[in-house]
């Protein structure tokens, strides 16, 4: 018998649904146990500490080689979780490459040393980058099957186009790919994996889900995550979906069950299901010890389902390869392991010089000067009468709907979704209503006009939402959606800190998920609230790798809004709801094309004695205040507006606070913590000698925001409050 010791995955092995041949059955061997011995390996570098983390993938080899053989790598997508060694090894990775991710080097090509071993990625296989969060995954690969769907669907989508993020986001499909996502049974209990499921069946995705189920989650067994101890019973009933509970030990059972998902899926039926139950014997990670909380018994009844063991055991039994032979076999590998590990510990360190590389995009620069346009006189809305409108000022909530429209019509991988964002979900009704199209009806008419595929609702869900985008994004898309309030962002934060915004610099530039969030934000609504009120930029200035823009007025909403679109990195993009229809700030329709950079300020009041920094709401709230201070007190105040906050445009601080040498930070939210404490540092620590008094900040009163009106005026910053610092500062 002819041995495969090739460490690379042999060209053709995946086998059909036939019975598998001896050489088939030893390449499976091959693959567990090369999974394995890497492991080992690992193991010994961490005890000589010349590694710095290790967790093992030991009891799911055969679950892991069963999926990646029924599938096919750089054409189906990976979605792994952090035991996934023996799949990505079967799909492709190498033993060095793994070793190059748990030395930290540069060459590691899943994250250049950023990620700790077992947060797989490659590109070319595509495995998108995973975190350390659990479940977080399952929901990309819903986001990823649903635009490989559209891009079968709208081909016309595919076409690369300069001037945009699509430039630098190459897409390829398959009309029957197939997603992959892989995580632990304990995993199971976290709200994002049963909002994969729901969407993964209502829209009949084909996604398989393999839950990888070794009974525990740390030192906490199955029946405290999961009721009754099995989740095949807890899912039963979601419709379309293919499910399968195996023996995860035995990899021919295994195999077999990935191919008919596959199979399930790749027809258009739906997702799949498969639970695999599967063992672990090394404890959870390096850092932990099952002898303290797991009785004797049990660990040696899983020791007896290695499914390493079991599948030496048949190589035996049924002649295919001799103890001698498996031995050769054993002993070349660990030779090709032991050389790619010295190969790895020798192998470049990152340079610290390279650290802040691909926080952002480095091949579209949203601050760019010649990004910048002027509007456009007499523009006319292309689907809108010219009489209609015509030239007269229209609010924010008009431009950030115009422009919606404009960039679904200049680019068809623009899709928008989120709650109530349709004009009617159940499109038979659409030619007799008016369509609802947003609770602020920001998206009014956009499934009119360019369909259901593009614009529809989603489930009642904030981290679906944030999610879903993010695997759309990671496949060229441009997802716009909408979480519909501030106030009910939280939901999603874990999608949008750890993922959206770490796409990019965790896997070292190889992925990235250049999606939009739109967010109506803010109070001074008179009866809006604790739940309906909120700011809180700070918390989302403070997460590297994500855009923030907050608008003051309809032209810079729209001209922004753009920007973001068309931009290559993640943006989140607040739009003040007390700004949306107010009489403050309109303007007429710029045309289709109409831009302004990121990270560049407004002066939308020259003056000569104080500089007073803001956005979003507070902006007209200080123009009020100015125009008092000038007229009954002689002071001139200048008014910049940020517009980005991240970005911002510290040069026009600096430059303002040099010519007034006073200053006041002034924003809605909450005032401890807040956008301004950092813009307030910056100020002293940088302009310390320019100043003639201390920086002044003004923001809500550190409690949120009331019902009661009397209350929520008090709470929040109003045009007396501005007044007052503004004068308290001139006399200083
Ligand atoms: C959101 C989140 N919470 C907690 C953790 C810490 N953590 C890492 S693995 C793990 C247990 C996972 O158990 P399971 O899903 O059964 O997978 P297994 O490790 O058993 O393969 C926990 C709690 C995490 N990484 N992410
Ligand atoms: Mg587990």
């Amino acid at each position: 018998m002819g041995l495969a010791v090739s460490t690379a995955r042999v060209p053709g092995a995946a086998p059909d649904s036939g019975q598998l041949t001896p050489q088939q059955l030893i390449e499976i061997y091959r693959l567990m146990f090369l999974s394995r011995r890497v492991d080992d390996r690992e193991i010994l570098l961490k005890r000589q500490q010349k590694i710095y983390f290790q967790v093992s993938g030991a009891g799911h080899e055969a679950l892991q080689v069963g999926a990646a053989l029924a599938l096919r790598p750089g054409y189906d997508w990976f979605f792994p979780y952090y035991r996934d060694r023996a799949l990505c090894l079967a799909l492709g990775v190498t033993p060095e490459e793994m070793f190059l991710q748990a030395v930290g080097a540069a060459t590691d090509p899943a994250s250049g040393g950023r990620q700790m071993p077992a947060h797989w990625s490659s590109r070319p296989l595509h495995i998108v980058s995973t975190s350390s969060s659990t479940t977080t995954q399952v929901l990309h690969a819903v986001g990823c099957a649903e635009a490989g769907r559209y891009f079968s669907r709208h081909p016309e989508a595919v076409a690369k186009a300069e001037g945009d993020y699509r430039a630098f986001r190459d897409v390829e499909f398959h009309d029957d790919e197939v997603a992959l996502t892989c995580l632990g049974e304990g995993s199971t209990s976290q709200g994002e994996f049963w909002e994969a499921l729901n969407t993964a069946s209502n829209r009949k995705l084909p996604v398989i889900f393999c839950i990888e189920d070794n009974g525990y989650a740390i030192s906490v067994p199955v029946e405290v995550n999961t009721p009754g101890g099995n989740i095949s019973k807890l899912v039963a009933n979601f419709p379309n979906f293919h499910f399968a509970e195996i023996d995860g030990t035995d990899a021919e059972i295994c195999l077999r069950a990935f191919q008919a998902a596959a199979a399930h899926c790749r027809a258009g039926n739906g997702p799949a299901f498969v639970h695999g139950h599967c063992v672990r014997p090394y404890s959870h990670s390096l850092s932990d010890d099952d002898k303290l909380y797991r009785s004797a018994a049990e660990r040696e009844a899983d020791a007896m389902r290695d499914p390493i063991a079991k599948m030496q055991m048949r190589l035996l039994r049924e002649g295919i390869l001799s103890a001698d032979e498996i031995n050769a076999l054993e002993q070349q590998l660990d030779r090709e392991v032991a050389a790619a590990a010295e190969r790895a510990l020798e192998a470049p360190l990152p340079p610290v010089s390279g650290i802040s590389r691909h926080v952002y995009s480095e091949d579209l620069n949203p601050t760019s000067a010649s990004i910048a346009t002027e509007p456009t006189k007499g523009a006319v809305q292309a689907g809108k009468s010219a009489s209609a409108k015509g030239n007269a000022p229209r609010t924010m909530a008009d431009l950030i709907n115009a422009c919606l429209h404009d960039e679904m019509r200049h680019d068809p991988r623009i899709i928008v979704f989120g709650e109530d964002v349709a004009d009617a979900s159940r499109e038979g009704a659409l030619a007799e209503v008016k369509g609802k199209g947003g609770v602020f009806k920001l998206t009014a008419g956009l499934q009119a006009a360019f369909g259901s595929d593009r614009v529809f609702n989603s489930p009642l869900a904030e981290a679906n939402i944030v999610g879903r985008a993010v695997g759309y994004a990671t496949r060229g898309m441009k997802p716009v959606v909408e979480i519909q309030f501030f106030d009910y962002i939280w939901p999603a934060m874990h999608q949008i800190r750890n993922e959206l915004a770490l796409m990019r610099w965790r896997s070292n530039g190889e992925w990235a998920s250049p999606a939009v969030i739109r967010v109506p934000i803010g109070g001074y609504l008179t009866g809006g609230a604790i739940y309906h009120s909120q700011s809180g930029e700070s918390l989302f200035t403070h997460t590297p790798g994500l855009r923030v823009v907050f608008p003051s007025n309809a032209l810079d909403a729209n001209g922004l809004l753009r920007t973001a679109i068309r931009c290559d990195d993640p943006v989140l993009f607040f739009e003040h709801k007390r700004l949306y229809r107010e009489a403050y700030g309109r303007a007429p329709y710029p045309g289709p094309d109409f831009a302004i950079p990121f990270g560049k300020a407004s002066i939308v009041r020259p003056g000569a004695d104080i500089t007073l920094v803001t956005y979003g709401a507070v902006v007209p709230r200080a123009l009020q205040a100015a125009d008092k201070a000038q007229r009954e007190h002689g002071i001139d105040v200048e008014i910049l507006d940020l517009r980005t906050l991240n970005p911002y445009d510290w040069e026009a601080i600096a430059t303002s606070v040099r010519k007034t040498s006073r200053v006041i930070v002034a924003h809605e939210d909450m005032l401890s913590w807040g956008y301004g404490a950092e813009i307030a540092a910056r100020i002293a620590d940088e302009l310390f000698d320019d100043l003639d008094a201390p920086v002044r900040r003004i923001g809500a009163m550190d409690t949120f925001v009331a019902y009661q009106p009397l209350l929520e005026d008090a709470i929040l910053p109003q045009p007396a409050s501005i007044l007052k610092a503004i004068q308290d500062l001139r006399a200083y």
